[in-house]
């Protein structure tokens, strides 16, 4: 594959907690380098900005937010990095993004009255995908990873919830079984992320749900 040549391509791993997504960015973001590719690795909710911060206290349970309103936050989290993202994109970089607004809608519509298509609207318009990796493990088998239940979420009741909703919008991804051992996870993400970085080449950036 040329290196540089046209956009970079939009791909997203998403999961439930613990599921390996984390570690499976780091290891797809050292492996497209050690190829000489540009590509950056981004994270929501990016926790280090004001709206960021806010989330932050939330999820480690130090504040009590609406239920409507810290989705917002999330969305809001998520457009002020959008001009920053399509200028990467532009530049021939490729961003690996650790969740994006389908958590957002997976895991607020989990929550009594918010409804999936409500949820959507706030992240209407976003820079769309042109990959989303959804790693999926039993809710059983990611609570049984190490750390689980220290943030607001985490527990298994809720994270079945959380994973029927995403598989109300997981038509178009790509599926992996997270069971299998980390190094063949890895190459089968790795195989789907490079055919859709030859792919895109310099395709517009879509729109999400629009
Ligand atoms: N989360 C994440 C949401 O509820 N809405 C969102 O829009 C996003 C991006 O935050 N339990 C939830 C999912 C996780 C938690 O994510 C923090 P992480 O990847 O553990 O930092």
């Amino acid at each position: 594959m040329a290196v540089g040549s046209g956009r970079g391509a939009l791909i997203i791993l998403e999961g439930l907690d613990r599921s390996g997504k984390t570690t499976q960015c780091k290891k797809l973001l050292e492996s497209l380098r050690s190829h000489q590719h540009k590509v950056k690795l981004i994270k929501f909710p990016d926790r280090t900005t004001e709206t960021g911060k806010m989330i932050d206290s939330y999820l480690k349970q130090n504040m009590k937010i609406d239920d409507r309103a810290i989705h917002l936050l999330f969305s809001a989290n998520r457009w002020e990095k959008r001009l920053e993202m399509l200028k990467d994109l532009e530049q021939g970089i490729t961003l690996i993004v650790d969740r994006y607004a389908f958590s957002g809608v997976a895991f607020s519509s989990a929550k009594k009255g918010l409804e999936l298509e409500w949820c959507k609207c706030p992240d209407r318009g976003l820079p769309k995908p042109d990959l989303v990796i959804f790693l999926n493990v039993s809710s059983s088998d990611a609570a049984s990873r190490g750390g689980y239940g220290e943030e607001r979420y985490e527990n298994t009741e809720f994270q079945k919830t959380v994973a029927n909703n995403f598989k109300r919008m997981w038509d178009e991804w790509k599926v992996i079984d997270a069971g299998g051992s980390i190094d063949d996870v890895h190459q089968t993400i790795l195989n789907y992320v490079k055919s859709t970085m030859q792919s895109v080449d310099d395709k517009p950036i879509g729109e999400l749900w629009i």
